[in-house]
């Protein structure tokens, strides 16, 4: 019988040896991003990982088998296809039990990237606090996973569609740490700058593995999120996203969009609102991310090799 999991031998080899891998998840896919641009992001990506000398594995749910690293058609597929679920933790057994097919959320991307063993995952942005919380108690299970799931995630922050402080202080209590990189304060995804403070700020990527080396030696299983700011040249007008996400989130509540749906409908909403600007940026952000997670990957493999002292 086949087993649930299924690494490509690229990855499984790449493993094997000791040498970096990059997890990338698929949720942007399915949900994050309008077709093609979706499909041309997640191959683009890929290219930057291979390119800083790691080997990608974007992961997904396909046919009931957690997949870890597709092909290139299984990318332009799931790109295409336009009613695919979106799989968190809870959704995965069910999925791999009735055979369906997701695109997997920065939570279900950690679970799949543990099993197989990647340490290292690129994204755009985590779910996070919602606004409102305190009366919809809608939070993100990607907050909890990084208080339960060993690996590090390499995001822009968080979009401000969310309650950042909110989303921080959750952070916080699930005992993840929060590193900036090259700044001290926590990156709202489309703007570098959020105003919120952080703890604790690294500039290298061997720095930043040298933590996830002593996070694994203290036996800590909690993820790892590393918040990498937009790149300048591509950030947007905080004021002018500000006015647009308060639209969006208008529209959500007219609507009575609730639960799994609230993400992909604002994320979508703002791509229209911002006449594809946000668009633009969001991929700007995840390419960035990307080169910085291979770097990462490819610092903590040296590490591995190398005796440290
Ligand atoms: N935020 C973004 N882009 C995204 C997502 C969030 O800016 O694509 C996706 C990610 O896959 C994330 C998920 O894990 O939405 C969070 O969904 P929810 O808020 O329902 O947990
Ligand atoms: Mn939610």
């Amino acid at each position: 019988m086949q087993s649930d999991l299924v690494v490509s031998s690229e990855v499984a080899g790449q493993l094997a040896a000791g040498r970096p891998v990059v997890a990338l998840e698929s949720t942007i896919i399915t949900h994050g991003m309008p077709f093609p641009a979706n499909r041309d992001t997640a191959l683009a990506v890929e290219a930057v990982v291979r390119e800083a000398g790691a080997v990608p594995a974007t992961l997904a749910v396909i046919d009931g088998r957690l997949r870890v690293g597709l092909s290139a058609s299984e990318i332009d597929d799931l790109g295409r296809r336009t009613s695919v679920a979106k799989a968190s933790r809870r959704d995965l057994a069910l999925l791999v039990a009735t055979g369906g097919t997701a695109g997997t959320t920065v939570a279900a991307t950690m679970i799949l990237a543990a099993m197989a063993g990647i340490e290292v995952f690129a994204t755009g942005g985590i779910g996070g606090v919602h606004r409102g919380a305190e009366l919809t108690w809608d939070v993100s299970a990607d907050l909890m996973e990084l208080g339960r799931t060993p690996v590090t995630v390499v995001s822009a922050g968080a979009k401000s569609i969310l309650d950042l402080p909110k989303t921080l202080e959750v952070l916080e209590t699930q005992g993840v740490p929060v590193i900036g990189v090259g700044t001290a304060e926590f990156p709202a995804f489309f703007s570098r700058d959020s105003g919120l403070a952080l703890d604790h700020r690294l500039d290298r990527a061997e720095e930043i593995a040298a933590v996830i080396a002593a996070q694994r030696r203290l036996g800590l299983k909690t993820g790892i999120l590393v918040a990498n700011p937009i790149p300048a040249d591509a950030s947007l007008p905080a004021a002018v996203m500000a006015e647009r996400i308060a639209t969006a989130l208008a529209e959500a509540e007219a609507a009575g969009i609730t639960g799994k749906a609230v993400t992909p409908f604002l994320l979508s909403r703002l791509v229209s609102l911002t006449e594809g600007a946000s668009l633009t940026a969001n991929i700007a952000l995840i390419r960035a991310n990307a080169r910085l997670a291979a770097e990462i990957a490819v610092a903590l493999a040296t590490r591995m090799v190398a005796p440290t002292i």
